[in-house]
């Protein structure tokens, strides 16, 4: 029997958004019948706040912060946390005090989680259509393209990866999507994996779990657009 990984922003969601109900309707008796994952960047917060609790429950586990963060059936199965270099802060603090973007910041713009850190200069607390509008923005002035490639050369010991929209998503080398490709192999020696993603080619932040797999036998990676892409491959439209 074959192990199923999901995304969830934009692959089982919209992004940053809760699931759509016909979505949830369809996805979850076949979710009752098969062995799957979520492995997402987000924290369990969020997805709590994104996924219906059946759904939730459904799952036989739930990659949270890129892996650096296990759960499953309710309970916190294992956390790898790390405590970022002052350096490393406070550079932060300047890309958000130097940045270009002409209209309003908002809080809650370097958020730690278990095992990493996203930095948003526009900071996660904006309200939603304020994402489009910096996304927008971002597209024209590679802000987000600009400090990666300056924190990277600065801090090696460090992967920063563009999240979805607004954000930047840091971790310690080794401490990204990929790992969870490791544990699932272990757990899973000889079952097939499959993954799913909205974002697994370079530069998207499935791509190092996608990389990952691809690297393993008896392995295969989904590249949607959207939820009901999933739905359509799993034949379950
Ligand atoms: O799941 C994809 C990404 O979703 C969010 O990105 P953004 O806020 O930029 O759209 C973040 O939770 C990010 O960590 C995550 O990788």
């Amino acid at each position: 029997m074959a192990v199923f990984v999901f995304d969830m922003d934009g692959t089982l969601t919209p992004a940053r958004l809760p699931m759509e109900s016909l979505f949830a309707l369809r996805f979850l008796p076949w979710l009752k019948k098969n062995k799957a994952f979520i492995a997402t960047g987000s924290n369990i917060e969020k997805v709590k706040e994104q996924l219906p609790e059946d759904i939730l429950e459904a799952f036989s586990g739930i990659y949270c912060a890129m892996g650096n963060d296990l759960w499953a059936k309710g309970n916190w199965v294992y956390h790898k946390d790390f405590e970022p270099e002052k350096e490393l802060m406070e550079k932060l603090e300047e890309f958000r005090k130097n940045t270009k973007y002409p209209y309003s910041v908002y809080d809650n713009y370097i958020e730690k989680r278990t095992g990493m850190i996203n930095f948003s200069v526009l900071g996660r607390d904006c309200p939603y259509r304020e994402r489009e509008r910096y996304y927008g923005w971002d597209l024209k002035s590679h802000e987000r393209e600009a400090i990666q490639h300056e924190l990277s050369a600065i801090f090696p010991q460090y992967d920063f990866v563009l999240g979805g929209t607004i954000s930047i998503d840091i971790v310690k080398k080794g401490c990204g999507k990929g790992q969870i490709a490791d544990d699932l192999r272990q757990k899973f020696p000889k079952e097939k994996i499959i993954f799913f993603g909205d974002k697994t080619y370079p530069g998207g932040n499935d791509y190092e779990l996608a990389f990952a797999l691809r690297k393993m036998e008896n392995t295969q990676v989904v590249q949607v657009e959207n939820p009901n892409q999933v739905l359509r491959f799993l034949e379950i439209v």
